[in-house]
């Protein structure tokens, strides 16, 4: 879009590129104008189809289909409204609640949401997730239309992270994998309530042995600024700086950048990487949990260069 023609359409953007140089203050202004530049996107598969809701400043809700029984589940529906006007758009019947965690940000929409739409199942892993109706632990199973969902606990950015991992019996589709605040493309989430074995465990361990071609689906829309921390743990590898250069012509044209997949996660994120000798010799450390916690304790510190 730099380059491109599309004259009413540059403007907007050329506008949001301004905000996003300038000043916080600025940015904290004109947030409203900025959510609007937020496109969603339709990842459609036979079987299944996620629709990418943007909410908030940089959160994602996710609307699931099935497409044989157009059932579908919302992944994080923090602004209900907009949940339901992208189910009234795709003419699905919602059945399902899927609460990654209990923070505002994620949660923050249950109550409004059932009082909107009754009937829902509302699952999560923490009994601090608002409306929860059913509470899920590690490997627990439920069905969204023909489509399985297997929850993964994830304890660390909370203690009662889940992520969802959904298939398709005897389909030769891709897997997909809603992450919350555990894996983001490129990092993941603060350690607010674990430890860096228990984020080890999540990332490496749980995540990390899904079919390498799972598509993620994570919480929040910070691409950039997290290759930008891999950049700086790994300054000679090139695909961080292909995948950030990727990432910012997809942000200057109000993209998404998600999903990305398990396998390509190995590439390029550096908590992902933590056994990889580049990233323990940039943490001055030996063992793979170590370096966990050492490169997210510094970026808990980093300041994001401007470019
Ligand atoms: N550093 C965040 C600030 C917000 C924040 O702390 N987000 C939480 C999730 S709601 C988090 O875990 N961020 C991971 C990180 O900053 O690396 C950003 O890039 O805007
Ligand atoms: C999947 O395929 C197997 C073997 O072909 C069959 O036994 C099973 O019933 C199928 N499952 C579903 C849900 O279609
Ligand atoms: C960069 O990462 C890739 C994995 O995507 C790896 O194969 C390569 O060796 C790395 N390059 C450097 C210079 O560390
Ligand atoms: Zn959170
Ligand atoms: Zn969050």
């Amino acid at each position: 879009m730099r380059g491109g023609g599309w004259r009413s359409l540059g403007t907007a953007l050329r506008a949001g590129a301004l905000l996003r140089a300038g000043p916080v203050w600025l940015r904290a202004v004109f947030l409203h104008t900025e959510h609007e530049q937020r496109k969603s996107k339709t990842v459609t598969q036979a079987d299944m189809k996620v629709e990418l809701l943007p909410a908030l400043t940089d959160n994602y809700m996710y609307l699931l289909i099935d497409e044989e029984t157009k059932e579908a589940a919302i992944v994080d529906p923090v602004q209900p409204q907009k949940v339901l006007d992208a189910v009234k758009k795709h003419g699905v019947k919602l059945t399902t609640v899927l609460t990654t965690h209990h923070h505002w940000d994620h949660a923050g929409g249950n109550e409004k949401l059932v009082k909107m739409e009754t009937g829902l199942r509302v699952y999560g892993g923490d009994s601090r997730v608002g409306a929860l109706t059913q509470k899920v632990s590690h490997l627990t199973t439920l069905k969204v239309g023909s489509l399985n969902v297997k929850c993964l606990c994830t304890p660390c950015h909370t203690s009662g992270h889940i992520c969802y991992y959904v298939t398709k019996p005897n389909s030769s589709e891709p897997p997909a994998v809603f992450t919350g605040d555990t894996l983001f493309v490129a990092g993941c989430g603060k350690f607010f309530e674990g430890t860096p074995e228990e984020m080890y465990r999540a990332l490496i361990e749980i995540l990390g042995s899904l079919e390498p071609e799972t598509r993620v689906y994570c919480g929040h829309e910070y691409t950039i600024n997290n290759l930008k921390f891999a950049r700086h743990v790994e300054p000679n590898n090139v695909t961080i700086q292909e995948k950030l250069a990727w990432a910012k012509a997809k942000y200057d044209s109000g993209e998404p950048t998600i999903p990305s997949t398990i396998a390509e996660e190995f590439t390029y994120n550096p908590f992902m990487r933590v056994r990889e000798k580049t990233v323990q010799q940039h943490a001055g450390e030996t063992d793979p949990i170590r370096t966990m916690g050492a490169i997210r304790k510094e970026k808990d510190n980093f300041r994001v260069p401007k470019d």
